[in-house]
């Protein structure tokens, strides 16, 4: 598929309209959808059976052609495309949203939620619903946000040493996403952080260019980043949910009806991934065991935590009322 083809659909969508037919409504819609991570991954199997869904709902009319694995750039260019409609579904992470919209910023700040229930209920509740509509509304981000997916916890990794207290981090060249909130973040635990794509990343670490990254294990696991940086620690810093995004130039040529059967769908995602991410991030951990990963919990967290408190006060300190509803919810 080239980007050509949704908007030559787009052409045949209006001749439809000239006769009175809605948006699409003759026309074969094939949308086009990424991610960073490979086939199989919780993210990129959740949109492909939205996709199948979508196939089956309208008969063949909208269906949902994927392309993983970085196939259409990182992150960064996935969401240029989408903004110009040259793809319509992106899967990114809510990191690099903030610097776009800001309350996105508080689910970047560390240590914020309690564990992954804590998340869930945030993100499937009010306030969840409330910063996709920020999103969807924002005049310039070109973005509509369908739904949230699961990302478990980042922990720090590095071909060193083990990450046990927070002076270990000291002098370590960290890879973090970009946003520069993550970038002092590491540098408030006491690493250097360096902001590069995902993309980038595997040659980084391959060069020495960084000592290594943070992650859940999934992304760990299926990146094989074990194979430059061996040591895991279980530092849990951020929990960092995922957006399935729609590119707003795309949305607006759908019918109201096929918009509400996408936003249904996307619902329906948002649930059906978490179960295949719990699976997953067992098999990893397993994986990571096999490969002679050698993985260490942090026992006292808190210094990590009081390390923080710059970035809380710097990106959060325009957001008390909503970091005060999260931590409200139980
Ligand atoms: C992963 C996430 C990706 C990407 C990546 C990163 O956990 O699924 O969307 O954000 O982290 O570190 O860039």
């Amino acid at each position: 598929m080239k980007r050509r083809d949704f908007l030559m659909l787009g052409a045949a969508a209006t001749a439809a309209g000239a006769i009175g037919a809605p948006a699409f409504a003759q026309a074969k819609l094939v949308l086009k959808a990424t991610d960073v991570h490979p086939l199989g991954y919780p993210t990129v199997e959740a949109v492909e059976r939205m996709g199948k869904k979508l196939d089956a709902a309208t008969n063949g009319r909208i269906s949902i052609q994927m392309f993983p694995a970085m196939q259409l750039g990182g992150e960064k260019e996935m969401i240029e495309q989408a903004q110009v409609g040259a793809l319509q579904l992106a899967r990114i992470s809510v990191g690099p949203m903030g610097p776009l919209v800001g309350e996105f910023n508080v689910f970047n700040l560390p240590f914020v939620f309690r564990d992954a229930a804590h998340m869930e209920k945030v993100i499937d509740g009010p306030i969840g619903d409330e910063l996709l509509k920020k999103l969807s509304d924002h005049p310039t981000a070109g973005l509509i946000g369908l739904c949230y997916m699961n990302a478990g916890s980042r922990h720090v990794y590095n071909s060193k040493k083990p990450i046990a207290k927070l002076e270990d981090l000291k002098g370590l060249k960290i890879r973090m996403m970009g946003n520069p909130l993550f970038v002092e973040t590491m540098n408030s635990l006491g690493g250097n952080g360096v902001a590069m794509g995902f993309d980038q990343l595997i040659n980084a670490m391959q060069t020495g260019v960084v000592d290594g990254a943070e992650n859940n294990e999934p992304s760990y696991d299926s990146g094989q980043h074990y194979r430059y940086a061996k040591y895991f620690s279980k530092t849990g810093h951020l929990m960092i949910p995922e957006l399935l995004v729609f590119s707003k130039v795309s949305w607006e040529k759908l019918s109201k009806d096929d918009q509400a059967l996408i936003g249904k769908l996307a619902k329906e995602a948002q649930q059906e991934q978490r179960k295949l991410w719990y699976e997953r991030e067992n098999e990893s951990i397993k994986r990571m065991k096999d490969a002679g990963v050698e993985i260490n919990e942090v026992a006292d967290r808190k210094p990590f935590q009081d390390a923080v408190k710059p970035v809380w006060d710097k990106y959060g300190g325009a957001h008390k009322t909503l970091i005060e509803r999260i931590q409200a919810v139980k």
